[in-house]
């Protein structure tokens, strides 16, 4: 399996006609390890790749009569240098910026977070999670505004009882499936062995 976690032989054993990759942001112990499991409950098979110091749960899903294999990938302690190895972030189509609603230095950390992820992936869809709701629901009056400043996507959420979890999980996997069919990413790709391939010949030329 490459970085990017995607392979044509993934998707043949798992019988898919599409596959997206949907990764998690966010500090230490807001609870990202514990939507992923809460979302996947019983069909989860983690594999841990320990070159890339994370967890990918496959999941597979049918949207519109298609089979839909899905990448969870989960951070394994990488996130408490406040960075991710750009292998992480690679060919991604979703991520779920995730907070604690109980530690205020966690959502004051999202921009840190959004802004290395834009570094690598300007153009994904980007979901912003407000975790652990049922420690104090009064926290949903609260008016996080990270999210709307940025346009993007939010919810208030707990892993612990379930609120949320499932609506996060499936607009994302529904988002990186419309990113992959719309973006540019393949024309990206082109483009850019054009411009090596340019360089190269001006520097051909030039000597
Ligand atoms: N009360 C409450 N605790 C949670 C919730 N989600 C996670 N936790 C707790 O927060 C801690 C960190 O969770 P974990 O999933 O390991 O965080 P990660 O480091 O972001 O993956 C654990 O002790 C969890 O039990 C939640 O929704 N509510
Ligand atoms: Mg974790």
């Amino acid at each position: 399996m490459d970085a990017g976690g995607i392979s044509d032989l993934d998707l043949d054993k798992y019988d898919a006609d599409e596959q997206v990759k949907i990764i998690c942001l966010g500090d230490s112990a807001v609870g990202k390890s514990k939507l992923m499991e809460r979302f996947l409950v019983d069909g989860y098979r983690p594999q841990q790749l320990s070159t890339y110091a994370l967890t990918l749960y496959k999941y597979t899903t049918t949207i519109n009569g298609q089979t839909v294999l899905v990448d969870f990938w989960d951070t394994a302690g990488q996130e408490r240098f406040r960075s991710m190895h750009p292998s992480y972030y690679h060919k991604a189509h979703a991520c779920i910026m995730v907070f604690d609603v109980q530690r205020k230095i966690t959502y004051k950390n999202l921009p840190i977070w959004y802004k290395e992820l834009r570094e690598y992936r300007p153009e994904i869809p980007c979901l912003v999670v407000a975790n652990k709701i049922d420690a104090d629901m009064k926290v949903t009056q609260k008016n996080f505004s990270f999210a709307k400043k940025q346009g993007l996507p939010f919810y208030f959420v707990s892993a612990a009882d379930g609120t949320n979890v499932v609506k996060v999980f499936k607009d994302a996997i529904q988002m990186a499936l419309s990113y992959k069919r719309n973006s540019n990413d393949f024309m990206d790709e082109v483009m850019r062995e054009l411009e090596v391939c340019v360089c190269l010949k001006v520097n051909a030329y030039s000597s």
